[in-house]
């Protein structure tokens, strides 16, 4: 049985099983106190960690390696430039898009849960001192004490100096590629443990919040599916016209297939030679921009994930009652959008930086990621899609800037 067959049963299972308890056992009992908050509550904490294990390596070595790459770029020209800029924008508009529709409808607003920890966000920090907390002053400290801004910002330092560091520099950064499969592998490892995590996480949630926090889960699931829409039907649509000069209908009726691939592998990764192949034949790109920003994408640009990441920021505060305030979430988006520079795109990836976002928003992470992980493989798929449609649209405006997108294998029939 595949993975996301097994975390789907695993998801259902856990809902089953925790409403189960939920009505049919006492407070305290004998079931709580070794099922619920002993079996459930330890294996759904060791997922939980094992996914925040891997945040410092995972943006560190990728960071290292996506700016390395994109100093290596910058000798592109101005490719490199529009590119990267667009990606930045697309993500940006993404998480703010997301923040702002998630305040609007206020999808957490339901529960008032109460943290048992989670970091406490500096509230009273001036923008001054925000501003300073960015800058690092003991790198590993900043690793040791997870303050992620930090770490991001001794990364791009790090990769650009690689990238101006000529031979010498060439060799530390084949290293880094190389340290960067190893981090995604174990990516790939742990999100095998997904299926027990999500059945513990599942099982402990209803059982302790009954189906009363259903309503909620359902109501942020369909948040986020709302402005994944609208990214794809409002955002790219506006970017292929306004800078392409190209029919979005066009473009979506030949990406279709792309996005199911993607959907059904949540890999931007895997799916990049099909993403490749079909806009370089079906969009008419030009393979000198293809098989630049393609790869590109699918490492630093990752607007789908950047959605999720923007509604459950806003579903835990307002399910904890915790106001981030408007300082706190221009922190996050500044941290998804660069965290998400160097994320690869794996399956589960968003959920490891989320854990990130949600320490620089001071929100408590565990229970935060308790609430959410259990539907978050399906948003996963459908997030995985936007992202690999976001490296499409960027493409093929980059490649009518540089007027290597041909219009006539454009204009053509999809099923050519
Ligand atoms: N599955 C990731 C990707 O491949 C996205 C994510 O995990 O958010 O793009």
């Amino acid at each position: 049985m595949s993975l996301t067959k097994r975390i789907l049963l695993a998801m259902v299972l856990g809902i089953a099983l925790g409403l189960l308890l939920n009505g049919f056992t006492s407070p305290g009992g004998w079931i709580e106190r070794y099922l619920v908050e002993g079996l459930f509550d330890m294996v759904g904490t060791i997922f939980v960690n094992s996914l925040k294990l891997l945040v410092v390596p995972l943006v560190f070595v990728s960071l290292v390696c996506g700016t390395a790459s994109l100093g290596e770029t910058s000798r592109v020209g101005p490719m490199a430039g529009k590119t990267v800029g667009l990606y930045v924008l697309t993500t940006a508009i993404a998480i703010t898009l997301a923040i702002g529709v998630a305040s609007l409808l206020g999808p957490g607003k339901g529960l008032s849960l109460t943290a048992t920890g989670g970091a406490e966000m500096d509230v009273g920090l001036s923008l001054k001192d925000t501003i300073v907390n960015i800058f690092p002053s003991n790198p590993i400290q900043a690793m040791a004490d997870g303050s992620m801004l930090q770490v991001i910002v001794f990364s791009l330092l790090f990769g650009f100096a690689i990238s101006r560091s000529g031979e010498k520099g060439r060799a530390i950064a084949g290293f880094f590629n190389n340290l960067n499969e190893v981090v995604m592998q174990m990516i790939l490892m742990l999100v095998q443990l997904a299926p027990y995590g999500v059945f513990c996480l599942l099982a402990k949630l209803f059982a302790s919040m009954g189906f009363e926090v259903f309503e909620d889960l359902v109501f942020y699931f369909f948040t986020v599916v709302g402005v994944l829409l609208m990214q794809c039907l409002l955002v790219y649509p506006a970017l292929l016209r306004a800078l392409a000069r190209v029919n979005p209908i066009t473009f979506f009726r030949k990406m279709y297939p792309v996005q199911v691939f993607a959907f059904s592998t949540a890999s931007s990764n895997a799916t990049l030679p099909y993403t490749l192949s079909t806009v370089e034949k079906k969009l008419g790109v030009d393979n000198k921009v293809a098989s630049f920003t393609l790869p590109l994408g699918a490492t630093i640009n990752m607007d789908g994930t950047s959605i999720m990441q923007g509604v459950a920021t806003v579903f835990i505060a307002q399910a904890y009652g915790v106001d981030v305030g408007i300082m706190g979430y221009l922190m996050v988006v500044l941290t998804a959008t660069l965290a998400s520079i160097g994320t690869a795109g794996v399956p589960g990836v968003g959920m490891v930086t989320l854990t990130m976002v949600l320490q620089q928003a001071g929100l408590p992470i565990e229970e935060g990621i308790a609430l959410i992980i259990g539907v978050d493989r399906l948003l996963d798929m459908l997030r995985t899609s936007v992202n690999v449609t976001g490296d499409a649209a960027v493409t093929t405006v980059v490649a009518n800037s540089e007027s290597l997108l041909d219009s006539d294998t454009y204009e053509a029939p999809a099923d050519r």
